[in-house]
């Protein structure tokens, strides 16, 4: 029904946000919506799921699809995370293919633009951190090579943090995209519920905050969410699953002031995402090598191919 309200000639299309792991493909879904809606952190491998954030503008819908970084993975659960990245590129309308500027990742990157030899949808090569870049025709040779490659619609160089450069990738996007209907209400940006965003914002405090492999160990699973209207407050009850007893002690923390700053941080940021006063209790689980087990994979959401 939405659909046919959609203007002669308006354009859509879904953009897949495709690159090695920290290049920052989710600082650029959140630069692009100017929300945070995708989780970011200084670690690789931060998002795990395909994130859609939808920018709707009078004549447009871009629907851009933040996925895991692409990395040589070594066991299942990576495995899941770079198929889950991959798979996207065949379901898209353009993909815009991120690197960071400095030219690191190299074996990682000609991986995907070999990937990306097969995809029929225009393909946009953006090259995010030029902020750490001091002379910006350091980025030639890494452009030609790129260019030898592959065929790109556009090459642009963007800072994702400060928004540097993102206008014009919009303008290529918008000329690129097909005409096609609003896949989704204009007011929507993305269609991942709320609950998801909460187990999110908790996992992004348990990278921030702790280190080594901790936070990889980690799976936010959102029990509660109850709603008291009256009370402008949302009670939220989490799980904060690990896989060892080690993991546990640390993200308890001595005294518990490791799970308490954990809370802390979150519910603030949680409240803002809802825009009301937040009660967030968290609990600790361990889920012995939850990363290795198919039904705790699927538990929490990650969906092995075999
Ligand atoms: N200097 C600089 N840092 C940036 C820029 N964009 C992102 N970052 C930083 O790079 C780090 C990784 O950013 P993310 O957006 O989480 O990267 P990602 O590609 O989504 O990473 P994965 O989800 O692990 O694949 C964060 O610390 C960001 O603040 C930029 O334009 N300049
Ligand atoms: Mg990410």
């Amino acid at each position: 029904m939405e659909e046919q309200k959609t203007p002669a000639g308006f354009k859509s299309g879904y953009v897949a946000l495709i690159g090695a792991p920290n290049v920052g493909k989710s600082t650029l879904l959140n630069q692009i919506l100017r929300e945070k809606i995708s989780i970011t952190t200084p670690k690789p491998q931060t998002t795990r799921n395909r994130i859609l954030g939808i920018l709707t503008e009078p004549e447009c819908q871009m629907v851009f699809v933040d996925t895991p970084g692409i990395h040589n993975a070594r066991d299942q659960f990576n495995r899941i995370l770079v198929d889950t990245a991959l798979s996207t590129l065949s379901e898209v309308d353009a993909v815009c293919f991120l690197m960071d500027a400095s030219g690191s990742d190299r074996e990682v990157n000609d991986f995907i633009m070999e990937n990306l030899k097969r995809v029929k949808s225009p393909l946009i090569l953006t090259i995010n951190k030029i902020d750490t870049i001091r002379e910006k025709s350091r980025l030639l040779p890494l452009i030609e090579y790129c260019r030898s490659l592959l065929p790109f619609e556009a090459i642009i160089p963007i800072c994702a943090l400060s928004g540097d450069g993102v206008p014009e990738l919009l303008d290529e996007v918008r000329r690129l995209l097909p005409e096609g209907p609003r896949y989704f209400p204009e007011d929507y940006l993305t269609d991942v519920p709320e609950r998801f965003l909460v187990s999110e914002i908790i996992r992004e405090k348990v990278f921030h905050l702790a280190h080594q492999e901790v936070p990889y160990a980690v799976a936010v699973m959102v029990e509660q969410f109850i709603e008291e209207p009256g009370r402008n407050l949302i009670r939220i009850e989490a799980t904060v699953n690990v896989e060892r007893d080690s993991q546990k002690a640390i993200i308890i923390g001595k005294k518990g002031q490791m799970l308490k700053e954990i809370g802390k941080q979150a519910r603030r940021d949680i409240e803002v995402l809802l825009g009301c006063r937040v009660y967030l209790g968290l609990f600790v689980r361990v889920q012995k090598n939850w990363r290795k087990d198919r039904r705790a994979l699927l538990e929490f959401g990650y969906h092995p191919k075999h």
